[in-house]
């Protein structure tokens, strides 16, 4: 019998679906292990060979987790909100809906092919309401939430209420948004509702909030950092802006240390944990109030380097930071709103990344709390708002940019620290001998010095010192910032909210799902307004409970519910927790699911989400735990990057010369130098085999190439490659389809994981891929002979030989399996394979054993086999083999024979030989008395497991 593929595959797929193989449940017999990818966006394009790389690595942990007795939780799901479908809307009129639907369907189509282990009963679909009435809840939980700072986890947002009417803001631990509000209990049961929910947005996770945003209005909405590029939208080009708008903001920077602190507990690479160690930015410092002269007010400064207070010759303001309009003096006005409306157009990615020095001096000056000195207060675009206080003092001796700044605008520059510090290279040198405190020829108050001090030392006294003065205090600071939490989008999941008189008021929890009204556009309203402002039917009658008609708004009963939609991340953070327990539509997430699954051992995506999703979802999952609903504090344990596949193009040649333009000619690779003037042109990598091209099919590919001509070498057209990204324009996008139609789903996956690490980026080269189907074929004739159709797998006991190749193969690819080196296993398998057919082995024991070894990796040849075998069930639960080491001892040693030094012959021994048999044996061999010669023996040396010398006259 021969190797057909296309009727194994049918077979097993359907009978998996029959049989619910892949089906999960929660066993308390059996320890859990959950196998997760990160689940695609199902876009139009469909899947190339590329994105099956995670899914098949991931598979195969999976099978092989099964193997060896886990109950194992692989689930799939579909990001399915997001700009494209509503992009494609807003062009065709197209429900976002119905295409996501067919692209969906189209996914699904294309991953059954593969022959994956998905419990697909569990899947989750992140636009369906019963999904995102999950996604909504965790919202209104968060908005009913504060983070206490002294717990260290979420708490109800009533306890904070009772305690402001008890006591005021005194003795509050809160992560809060503006530190500086302050107010007794009186003053708190004095406020109106309104003014009460607005404070209490100080407090929420998820609050409304003031931020600056990129706000296009040609395109109606906010852009994010990377959607705008030198102050225009990168889609359409339209002018963007920085401007204040009210959001919904996620208080993602009250979960900082805990984010940093879980990054040591789980198994990441260390490229993405130091990423979001960046990213969240611990920085410990102090914050020290500077006076304003001849005013009230104080500047409060956030520094890192405390020491170098007495060098500071000038403080920057951020454009955007409070201070500003209470220190512009009115002769600098002008100049300072004009800096403001440059700043405007700048976007904070131009102003971290641009050198350019720009600034504008504010008319007045702050006093050095150290030397009483006054120092001109600037403001400049160096200084971010949303850092530290958004003001800082400049040291331009010992900081960069201060340099820069001091340097262009002529301020004086200080130096306080002895040797190179100084030099421009070794700014912010946290080394070195402070020399200079107090600066030449000043004075310090109260006699301060810093002289003689580490600059480790000169921080800590300085830290000291400002505390007991009672003019700063010890901060710790993280760059981390809260997440914008709305859109100004249609495709997304709307926010259970309404305003009663302005106040935002959240849906009762028993009336979600609110579902995303219908709307005829999916374009912003004429007026601006985000394109839920179309919706006819969107407001909430808290009489009736649900959603009615807009025109029943009367601000007493009925209330307009919130415009704008939830971001891409919010159907992404806790999708992993829903997989657990999909169908629940009283929790999202119940106990006993949550307690037997507990968090995800082993997620594999790409590295693209190393700050976005991964952190979103860590800080969505600290919240559930801290809720009780998740019930690990980390999601993920284990994260494993897959590499990107390249695409492999292929070039044909036109020889300009000699073209028309309805007949181009075309010259072979090798060729091309004999000609002027040719220009090499992208063709469809499905026209070439082996880098040869099928002219007649070429010719029929595009009208403009029917009458082509070619100018073959060897009788061939061959055309010339390149590594490119895998891409529809340069034609060298591989369906798995064609793959999988042409050599099976088993040859794929061997394929995809026999290119190489998982880790790394590799090209896609189809001319590799006859090899693994070879493979294959090559593994069935252990089983079948083709010729004869006979089955040859025997009752024989297998030779010791057989046995050493089998254990040599259960120890590499256990090992390869653990530390996801499928590459290097599957050679194993083919070094494997052939000793076996050299060894003529078709014993039933070896056989049966490799069957349940290659499952994981090629799952359909493996269920055909094993039922061959005569197994009942699925291969799927055959157990894991262990190996055998007593298999692996050699059981023989070659040892080199000697005369007088010189090697002459290698013979075998048996490995437990002693040294008097291996002489005698020696000197027995015919050969030993051929190189003897007559000669006599004086001795003979063995040296164990090496050499015999025999020493002669
Ligand atoms: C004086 C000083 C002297 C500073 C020196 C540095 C070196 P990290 O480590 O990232 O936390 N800074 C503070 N707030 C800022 C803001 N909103 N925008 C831009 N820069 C800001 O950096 C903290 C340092 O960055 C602070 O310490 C402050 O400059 C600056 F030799 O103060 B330093």
């Amino acid at each position: 019998m021969e190797y057909n593929f296309r009727e194994i595959e049918k077979k097993w797929q359907k009978r998996w679906v029959d049989q619910k193989t892949y089906k999960v449940t929660e066993d308390p017999e059996r320890p859990k292990f959950y196998v997760l990818n990160m689940f695609p966006y199902p876009s139009g394009a469909g899947l190339h060979v590329g994105h099956p790389l995670g899914y098949i690595a991931s598979d195969i942990y999976a099978r092989y987790k099964r193997q060896q007795g886990f109950n194992v939780l692989n689930p799939m799901g579909y990001d399915a909100y997001g700009l494209p479908a509503e992009q494609y809307a807003i062009k065709t009129g197209q429900h976002p809906a119905i295409t996501t639907e067919q692209n969906i369907n189209h996914y699904r189509e294309q991953l059954d092919k593969i022959g994956f282990s998905f419990d697909w009963n569990r899947e989750v679909r992140t636009c369906d309401p019963a999904y995102y009435h999950w996604t909504q809840w965790a919202f209104e939980c968060m908005f009913d939430s504060y983070f206490d700072t002294e717990l260290n986890k979420a708490q109800p947002i009533d306890e904070l209420v009772r305690h402001f009417e008890e006591h005021g803001t005194a003795g509050v631990h809160a992560a809060q948004s503006d530190e500086s509000v302050n107010f007794t209990a009186e003053e708190w049961l004095a406020m109106d509702e309104a003014e009460q929910s607005r404070t209490l947005m100080n407090y929420r996770i998820a609050y409304k909030g003031e931020t600056m945003v990129n706000w296009c209005a040609g395109l109606g909405t906010v852009l994010a950092n990377d959607e705008v590029v030198e102050g225009v939208s990168v889609r359409g080009g339209f002018p963007v802006v920085q401007k204040k708008m009210s959001q919904w903001c996620l208080r993602v920077s009250a979960y900082a240390q805990r984010l940093l602190d879980g990054l040591d507990t789980v198994q990441w690479s260390d490229s993405i944990t130091e990423t979001q160690k960046n990213w969240i930015g611990r920085s410990e410092g102090a914050e020290v109030e500077f006076k304003i002269q001849n005013s009230k007010f104080k500047i409060t400064i956030f520094t890192t380097r405390a020491d170098t207070m007495f060098g500071v010759t000038f403080m920057v303001l951020a454009p955007e930071s409070e201070y500003v309009a209470q220190v512009t003096t009115p002769g600098q006005q002008t100049e300072v709103n004009e800096y403001l409306d440059y700043v405007k157009k700048r976007t904070e990615l131009d102003r971290m990344s641009d050198r350019k020095v720009t600034g504008v001096f504010s008319g007045s000056y702050a006093i050095n709390p150290l030397t009483g000195e006054p120092i001109p207060i600037w403001i400049s675009e160096y200084v971010l708002a949303g850092y530290g206080t958004g003001a800082i003092m400049a040291v331009p001796a010992h900081d960069s940019r201060d340099h820069a700044f001091a340097k262009h605008f002529g301020l004086p520059i200080i130096p306080l620290i002895e040797e190179a510090d100084v030099e421009e290279e070794s700014f912010d040198a946290k080394e070195g001998i402070v020399v200079n405190s107090p600066a030449e020829g000043k004075q310090s108050l109260d006699g301060f010095s810093l002289n003689g001090l580490t600059v480790k030392e000169a921080i800590e006294a300085t830290k000291r010192f400002v505390t007991e003065k009672g003019i700063g205090r010890v901060k710790v600071n993280f760059r981390i910032r809260d997440a914008i939490f709305s859109r100004q989008r249609y495709w997304g999941e709307p926010f259970p909210v309404y305003y009663d008189n302005g106040i935002p008021r959240m849906i009762p929890e028993d009336c979600l799902p609110v579902e995303l009204p219908e709307i005829k556009e999916y374009k912003p309203t004429e007026t601006g307004e985000p394109p839920l402002g179309r919706a006819e039917k969107w407001a909430w009658d808290t009489v009736a409970r649900k959603v009615v008609e807009n025109a029943r708004i009367d601000q007493t009963t009925v209330f307009p519910i919130d415009l704008y939609t939830m971001p891409g991340f919010a159907g992404s953070s806790a999708y992993y927790l829903r997989y657990m327990d999909p169908h629940d539509d009283q929790a999202l997430l119940c106990q006993s699911a949550g307690e037997y699954w507990r968090n995800v051992d082993l997620y594999v995506g790409g590295t693209e989400h190393a700050t976005g999703h991964l952190i979103y979802s860590r800080f969505w999952n600290k919240f559930l735990f801290d809720q009780g609903v998740s019930c690990e504090e980390e999601p993920f344990q284990k994260l494993i990057n897959q590499g990107m596949i390249q695409g492999r193009s292929n070039f044909v040649y036109r020889v300009n010369e000699l073209s028309t333009s309805d007949k181009p000619v075309f010259v072979s690779h090798n060729l091309r130098e004999d000609y002027k003037d040719v220009t090499p042109i992208h063709v469809w990598v499905g026209l070439v085999k082996n880098d040869v091209l099928n002219v007649d099919e070429f010719r029929k590919w595009s009208p403009e190439y029917e009458h082509a001509e070619f100018i073959l070498e060897d009788g061939k057209y061959v055309c010339g490659w390149a590594i490119e990204k895998m891409s529809k324009s340069m034609y060298n996008v591989v369906n798995p389809d064609d793959i999988v139609h042409d050599y099976g789903a088993d040859t794929l996956r061997l394929y995809e994981m026999f290119l190489g690490p998982v880790e790394a980026s590799k090209p896609w080269d189809t001319n590799g891929i006859d090899g693994c189907f070879r493979f294959l074929k090559k593994f069935w004739s252990l089983f079948w002979d083709n010729r004869s159709g006979q089955f040859l797998v025997d009752d024989a006991d297998p030779g010791r030989e057989s046995l050493k190749s089998l254990h040599k193969l259960i120890k590499k690819v256990t090992a390869d399996i653990e530390a996801f080196s499928y590459n290097t296993s599957i050679s194993a398998f083919m070094i494997c394979v052939n000793e076996l057919g050299q060894q003529k082995c078709h014993s039933r024991e070896i056989l049966q054993t490799l069957v349940t070894l290659i499952a994981p990796f090629t799952p359909h040849i493996a269920e055909e086999l094993w039922q061959q075998l005569g197994q009942e069930g699925t291969v799927c639960d055959a157990r894991w083999p262990e190996c055998d080491e007593s298999y692996l001892v050699e059981s023989e040693i070659q040892m080199t024979v000697s005369f007088n030094g010189k090697a002459r012959y290698q013979k075998m021994f048996p490995a437990s030989a002693a040294n008097a048999d291996i002489e005698q044996a020696t000197l027995a061999d015919e050969r030993s008395t051929k190189f003897l010669d007559g000669r006599q023996i004086v001795k003979v040396i063995v040296v164990p497991k090496k050499i015999i010398n025999i020493v002669v006259k």
